[in-house]
């Protein structure tokens, strides 16, 4: 926070603008030795005239990220660490010390070979996953075995058992976690607990799920859903990539984001979960985003082709599988660098907590302002 910050409205009636005497000096002390302080000596740094991110435009190349996912794979095993983990840890001391990728959010880069799993456990803090590259992986939530691909996404709601696995046939296999464990932490709210057994029996056929929900179609004999996530769980690369390009023949590209679909809950057409949402957006060959910001924390993995963002003013060239943030309320655009094939980039955002607590708010850059405006 910009605590010295002279900014002039700071002189506006409603601010603080209280200057100290002997008197004040000694009524602060005396507050002090009761818990207690004066409110204007806090106000305009706790206030700030808009949101102030402690948080920095990040970008890791998968490249480097992969290279350390298979040296972590040589040293540690699963069932010692838990999860065999590389987490991402923001470029500022405030990632550095929640353990967030951006904002209340953690990512990872999880990494298995053929025949390994990860033991069942659960928390209160929701994941989601993006697979990155491998084959024969798994996971089991609450019974459900879900097979995992290239670029599929993944729903680990909170408080479901969950364990993953990569078949012994498979090949090494790469994703990316995500979850709200620094906002769980943050509300003090997580609780954590291990299965009874290393892994959980499959109590439904394979893809049951997916197969049942994930056509756009819900089966009239269903008993009600009855839970606040979506039942897809899994929402499949090949009819994503579809939904973008069938939705772009018949639209117009956003400026800003492309052609952009979240991945829904079919039952609400709402988020997939609660706190955690995610998307996917295609950016046209060529394509030359405008810049906007809003509330809200983004995490961007390139699911294909190549380009740039700029996030506060600074260019992040990104290609497969590089993973980068923006922060809240910052300004970034989006620029497809390919002349005549499409990009598409996943992320995954803090949004509907913003928008369950009513302080979701955006902004576009009007002409011949600075991009600069309101970066950290
Ligand atoms: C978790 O449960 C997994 O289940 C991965 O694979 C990463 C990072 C923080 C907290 C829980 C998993 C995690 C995690």
């Amino acid at each position: 926070m910009t605590e010295h910050a002279v900014d002039p409205r700071d002189k506006l009636l409603g601010r603080s603008n209280v200057s100290a005497t002997p008197a004040l000096q000694a009524f602060y002390a005396e507050l002090g030795r009761h818990n207690a302080d004066a409110f204007w000596n806090r106000a305009n740094a706790i206030e700030p005239w808009e949101p102030v991110t402690r948080y920095a435009p990040t970008l890791w190349k998968y490249q480097t990220m992969r290279s350390l996912c298979m040296q972590a794979i040589d040293l540690v095993r699963p069932e010692d660490a838990g999860r065999r983990v590389v987490a991402l840890l923001n470029d500022s001391q405030a990632g550095r010390d929640n353990t967030a990728v951006v904002g209340w959010l953690f990512s990872g880069l999880q990494a298995m070979k053929p025949g390994e799993i990860t033991p069942a456990h659960r928390h209160t803090a929701s994941a989601h996953r993006f697979i990155m590259e491998g084959a024969g992986a798994y996971t089991v939530v609450d019974g459900h075995r879900i097979s995992l691909g290239r670029n599929d996404y993944v729903l680990t709601p909170n408080g479901c058992w969950h364990d993953h696995g990569v078949s012994p046939d498979g090949q090494i296999c790469v994703w990316q976690d995500g979850l709200d464990i620094p906002l769980m932490n943050a509300l003090e709210t997580n609780f954590y607990a291990v299965y009874d057994q290393p892994a959980q029996t499959a109590a439904y056929p394979e893809n049951d799920l997916p197969l049942t929900f994930g056509g756009g179609m819900v089966p009239s004999s269903a008993p009600a859903w009855g839970k606040p996530y979506s039942p897809t769980m899994v929402y499949r690369w090949e009819r994503t990539r579809a939904a973008l390009q069938d939705f772009a023949s018949v639209s117009v590209p956003d400026p800003f984001d492309g052609h952009i679909m979240r991945y829904a809950n079919p039952l609400t057409g709402g988020w997939a979960m609660q706190t955690m949402g995610a998307q996917m957006q295609m950016l046209p060959a060529g394509f030359r985003g405008r810049a906007h910001r809003h509330t809200g924390n983004v995490v961007y993995n390139v699911a294909e082709g190549q380009g740039y963002s700029i996030i506060c003013g600074q260019r992040f060239d990104w290609q497969e599988h590089d993973i980068f943030c923006v922060p809240a309320w910052q300004w970034h655009e989006h620029v497809n660098l390919e002349p005549d094939r499409e990009a598409f980039l996943f992320s995954f955002n803090d949004f509907p907590v913003m928008e369950a607590l009513g302080v979701m708010r955006s902004e576009t850059l009007v002409e011949n302002d600075s991009h600069q405006d309101g970066c950290a």
